[in-house]
């Protein structure tokens, strides 16, 4: 597979790992998709919107041989799996894959954006990244993923909730 993808996954109803692992096999299903990497769970802080439930999120690495938008179109129909609704800008959902990084490249179209243009200031995102590969800089930014994340204000708002016990993707789900 040619392109190197970073997904930032997030949940804040239902059964919030249930769905991770759920939604986990199906990325790993699909043919054109292959999972590498991902962060250890995290608990945060509700951003944006705050009066709701905390989230759990991760970052996965994976592997596609899809182009951006059909990788978009992917990560929807998960999401749909789960009954995601749109009701409240930035609200509670069941699951929330978003496209953080795509190769190296900068997309600007009428239903993408990457990178994602507010994962630099979200702890909730720098925190797994750094996690998966600390190395990486974002395209037209120069600045390292740690000094992103010195100059993030929420960071608090982020706790490990479930450490990453061995090597694989689902090794989070292994007892
Ligand atoms: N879209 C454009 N670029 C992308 C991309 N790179 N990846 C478009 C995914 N989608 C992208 O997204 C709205 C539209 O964005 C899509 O139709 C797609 O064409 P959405 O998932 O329907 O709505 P949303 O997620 O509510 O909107 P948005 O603006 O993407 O929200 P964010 O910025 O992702 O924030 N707090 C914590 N602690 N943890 C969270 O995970 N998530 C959000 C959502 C807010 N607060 C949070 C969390
Ligand atoms: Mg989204």
């Amino acid at each position: 597979m040619v392109n190197i993808a970073y997904l930032s996954i997030g949940s804040n109803l239902g059964n919030r790992l249930d769905t991770f692992q759920e939604a986990f096999q199906l990325l790993a299903e699909n043919p054109s998709i292959k999972l590498v990497a991902c962060s250890s769970l995290y608990e945060t802080e509700p951003i944006g919107y705050t009066d709701q439930d905390c989230f759990l999120n991760a970052v996965l690495k994976v592997e596609t041989d899809l182009e951006p938008e059909e990788l978009l179109h992917a990560c929807m129909q998960i999401e749909q799996e789960f009954g995601r609704k749109r009701e409240i800008r930035w609200g509670p959902r069941t699951l929330d894959l978003d496209i953080l990084l795509y190769n190296h490249e900068n997309i600007e179209t009428e239903i993408l954006s990457v990178p994602h243009p507010r994962m630099h200031e979200r702890a909730f995102v720098i925190v797994p990244l750094m996690e998966v590969d600390p190395d990486i800089i974002l395209p037209q930014m120069h600045t390292p993923l740690s000094d992103l994340f010195e100059q993030i204000s929420d960071k608090e708002g982020v706790r490990l909730w479930k450490a990453k016990n061995g090597e694989g993707v689902f090794a989070l789900f292994e007892s």
